[in-house]
């Protein structure tokens, strides 16, 4: 044990005096972790401007091999036991509309449509504007030209006061521009949408709302 101990300290003091004395060499040997530290550096690079485009709140998916997807979460005044997820999917020169919707009183039709303004903070959600217009057209059914881009017809829903609504517009996107959803609200109307009446479809209160933001529908 002595001698190997013994064995030992002459190493280091070897060693020690080989670093101390071999100046160029501890200084490669210090060269190595920054590379490393460069290498993380342009690792996050390449990173940054991903999380950095699609913003905190973007899914990850924002990125060019992902759809562009907005979504709004429809809730009842307090109390009420509506609930709903809407989401916008951006595919070639049109949307996707998808809505499930639960807890709605009454089975039937029922006006659904996107409003101007993206803010549902009144009782009546009178502050969600008129309906989506940006063409000035004149209201109408879904599949009408011209017709509301907001327009989206009528949610049915069964007796238990679900549903679910699919159905293609060319008139939104999610990408910005004059027909860009986000920032729009999604109302759901007491009473079936006539697809005539001006400018609203007659279809009665507005008993839930949500507001469309960018990226999917939030846990
Ligand atoms: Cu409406």
């Amino acid at each position: 044990m002595e001698m190997r101990r013994s064995g030992w300290r002459s190493m280091i003091v070897v060693m020690a005096v080989l670093g101390a004395s071999c100046g160029p060499s501890t200084a490669g040997g210090a060269e190595e972790p920054a590379a490393g530290a460069a290498g993380h550096h342009a690792g996050h690079g390449m990173v940054a401007p991903e999380t950095s485009g699609g913003g905190d709140t973007a899914p990850q998916g924002a990125g060019a091999a992902e759809p562009l997807v907005a979504a709004a979460e429809l809730a009842g005044p307090p109390g009420s036991p509506i609930h709903g997820v809407i989401t916008f999917t951006e595919v070639a020169g049109a949307v996707v509309v998808h809505a499930e919707i639960t807890g709605v009183p009454d089975a039937g039709e029922h006006g659904f449509h996107v409003h101007d303004t993206g803010d549902c903070s009144a009782a009546d959600f009178s502050s969600a504007g008129g309906h989506f217009n940006p063409a000035a057209a004149p209201h109408a059914g879904p599949h009408d030209s011209p017709r509301h881009a907001g327009d989206l017809g009528n949610f049915t829903t069964g007796a238990d006061g679900t549903g679910t609504l699919d159905l293609t517009t060319d008139l939104l996107t999610v990408a910005e521009g004059p027909n860009a959803v986000v920032g729009r609200a999604v109302i759901l109307h007491a009473a079936r949408d006539d697809l005539a009446t001006q400018p609203t479809g007659n279809s009665g209160a507005r008993i839930a709302c949500g507001v469309v933001h960018l990226g999917g529908p939030r846990p």
